[in-house]
């Protein structure tokens, strides 16, 4: 998933722990601390239904926190303290195939321990909350495809190693139809040493994540699931702040935040600044982004370590009350494999009622893959387009209002010819929950996206910018930005030859915005907050002018390279037409 994360750091405010913990006792004086096992807090129909809302709330101590381990492992080895591993020269053959085959290292994998020690990422003030004892039941769930064997493991022995045993209830793997043999003969074996804590169970088809998620939360049993990816470590102390907010109300979805495992040295890194909080939001064209939690939040909470309301997550990691996920109708079964799973599910859980919050003194230490190792197999099969712009396609249609569906078909146009499925289960679900508007949701919710994403002007041309000197087309050439613009044949079928310029002058391709001087044209970061441009077409001479002199996108006769140019109406080389056509 493509995160971009804010650049304006704010000075952290150095407070002492000592002056922290008096404020923090002050507050959380006992008064706050009700008999836990009181249902009468329960509306009577729910009563032995959630079992859990209680107003109990988690107190900030001066002594080490209740579940707070005592002793950490310290041993040295390939990997310890996070510490990056970098494996001799003479492994390079070893280290590139299982990058190809699995997108990480997992001959490095192999040779770290399982239980390896990882940097303590949290806030210092973490360590000092107290939860209850009596925290719910929880089914951890990992779903997984082809994953290293070793990565999958590790996960699970960091989950049993670092959680509290009595609300650990059990961890269910759940096998997405893998097809590598290690996987399939030495799992039933491996996990046995669990003594049941640990249960596999194997869809009998490739059925993608979200379904096998939902399919996870079908069997599992204990009254909170938590799902990770299987390529995860958790950090000391994970589940207890995720569970406290589910435990008071069972309508809150919590996320932990995220570090990164690098995938070649399994280096383990904070994702953040120190004390630093940022929650998850999405552009137009629904890519997941994450943002400095902005004041209207951030002043609701008097300790950084606090949990923080946040419109959406990137989608892997997260704890929920089991009955409630369901309830909601778990994820859309009509989403296939990979993406937009995350929004459905955030959407549906703000506008019906509920409510999510990231947990800072929760981490998860994640593997960000090079690449996506897998393909989407048969499901992909009988779909027109891409599988992921139709997942997005069916939560917007199901969870936006017009105005903002309108600002997805305007950064995603080829969208609207998708074929989408029925959503009629959706939409009926909706009207039965009595879920609140989108609009309702970006007002209380996401407030934060329009400082970075703002409403989007409307699309004045779109498609193929085609040379008439040559018949070539600009192309991304499917690099990353920043990167120059080329040209090549054109396909017609969108993606990386897929242009729009706006109302406001800005030429887009992809979430990237065209800039040019009179040497190149390149695709680059749009500056964010912004959607204008120094673009417009001239529907006559078809050129396309940059404020810049008021010079035009030309394509070099010899070298072929883009760049500005003096206009001149009789140079073939400056006009080009902008189309689309439906795609069949
Ligand atoms: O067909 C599949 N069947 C599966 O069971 C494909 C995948 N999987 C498994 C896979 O083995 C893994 O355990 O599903 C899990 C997630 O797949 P990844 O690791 O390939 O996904 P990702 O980490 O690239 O992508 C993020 O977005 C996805 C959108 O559908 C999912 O929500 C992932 O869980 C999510 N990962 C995270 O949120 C971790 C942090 C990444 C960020 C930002
Ligand atoms: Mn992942």
């Amino acid at each position: 998933t493509n995160v971009r994360r804010g650049r304006i750091y704010r000075m952290g405010a150095a407070c002492g722990v000592l002056i922290l913990l008096i404020y923090a006792l002050h507050k959380w004086s006992s008064e706050n601390v009700l008999n836990y096992s009181n249902d009468a807090l329960l509306p009577e129909s729910e009563v032995g239904y959630y079992k859990f809302h209680r107003e109990v709330y988690p107190t900030l101590k001066t002594d080490l926190g209740n579940f707070e381990p005592r002793d950490l492992r310290k041993v040295s080895g390939p990997g310890e303290e996070g510490k990056p591993y970098h494996m001799s020269p003479d492994r390079a053959n070893d280290i590139s195939e299982s990058e190809s085959e699995y997108g990480m290292n997992i001959a490095a994998s192999d040779d770290i321990a399982m239980n390896r020690s990882i940097p303590d990422t949290r806030l210092d003030e973490c360590k000092y909350w107290h939860y209850p004892e009596d925290l719910p039941k929880t089914s951890v769930i990992i779903v997984f495809h082809n994953e290293g064997f070793t990565v999958l493991m590790r996960t699970v022995h960091t989950v049993i190693d670092r959680s509290p045993p009595n609300i650990l209830h059990e961890i269910v793997l759940v096998d997405d139809y893998s097809d590598k043999e290690n996987l399939k003969s030495n799992l039933d074996e491996y996990i046995k040493r669990f003594k049941g804590k640990v249960r596999l169970i194997r869809n009998a088809h490739r059925e993608g994540l979200i379904r096998t998620r939902s399919r996870g939360a079908q069997e599992a049993t204990g009254d909170v699931i938590v799902f990770l990816d299987a390529h995860c470590e958790v950090n000391v102390n994970w589940l207890p702040p995720l569970l406290a907010p589910i435990y008071r109300d069972y309508r809150i979805m919590t996320v932990p935040v995220i570090d990164g495992i690098d995938h070649r040295t399994f280096e383990y890194r904070p994702v953040y600044q120190h004390g630093i909080n940022y929650r998850g939001i999405f552009e137009w064209g629904m890519l997941y982004k994450e943002n400095e939690v902005p004041d209207r939040e951030a002043n609701r909470h008097k300790h950084k370590s606090e949990p923080y309301k946040s419109p959406t997550h990137a989608g892997g990691l997260f704890a929920i009350n089991r009955k409630y996920f369901l309830e909601i109708g778990a994820y859309d079964p009509g989403l296939l494999v990979w993406g937009g799973e995350n929004f459905e599910l955030s959407f549906k859980i703000w506008q019906c009622g509920g409510s999510i919050e990231w947990v800072p003194c929760s981490r998860v230490g994640h593997v960000y893959r090079a690449f996506m190792p897998y393909s989407f197999g048969n499901l992909a099969k009988n779909r027109k387009g891409s599988l992921i712009t139709i997942n997005y396609k069916r939560v917007i249609e199901t969870w936006f209002d017009e105005e903002h569906k309108e600002y997805f078909y305007t950064r995603e146009p080829m969208a609207r010819f998708l074929d989408m499925g029925d959503i009629t289960d959706q939409v009926a679900l909706k009207e039965k929950l009595k879920c609140k508007s989108f609009s309702w949701f970006m007002e209380n919710v996401a407030y934060d996206v329009y400082d970075k994403f703002p409403k989007l002007p409307k699309n004045v041309h779109w498609g193929m910018v085609k040379n008439k000197a040559t018949g070539v087309c600009l192309d991304t050439m499917g690099k990353a930005a920043p990167a120059y613009i080329g040209t090549s044949t054109c396909h017609g079928s969108g993606n990386s030859q897929l242009f729009r310029l706006n109302e406001a002058g800005q030429l887009g391709v992809g979430e990237r915005c065209v800039e040019a001087d009179s040497q190149n044209v390149k695709q680059a970061i749009c500056r964010l907050g912004t959607v204008d441009g120094p673009w417009r077409y001239d529907e006559e001479s078809h050129q396309l002018i940059h404020r810049l002199h008021g010079f035009c996108l030309t394509l070099q006769p010899h070298s072929r390279t883009l760049g500005l140019a003096p206009c001149d109406p009789n140079n073939t080389y400056q006009q080009w037409t902008i189309s689309h056509k439906k795609p069949n």
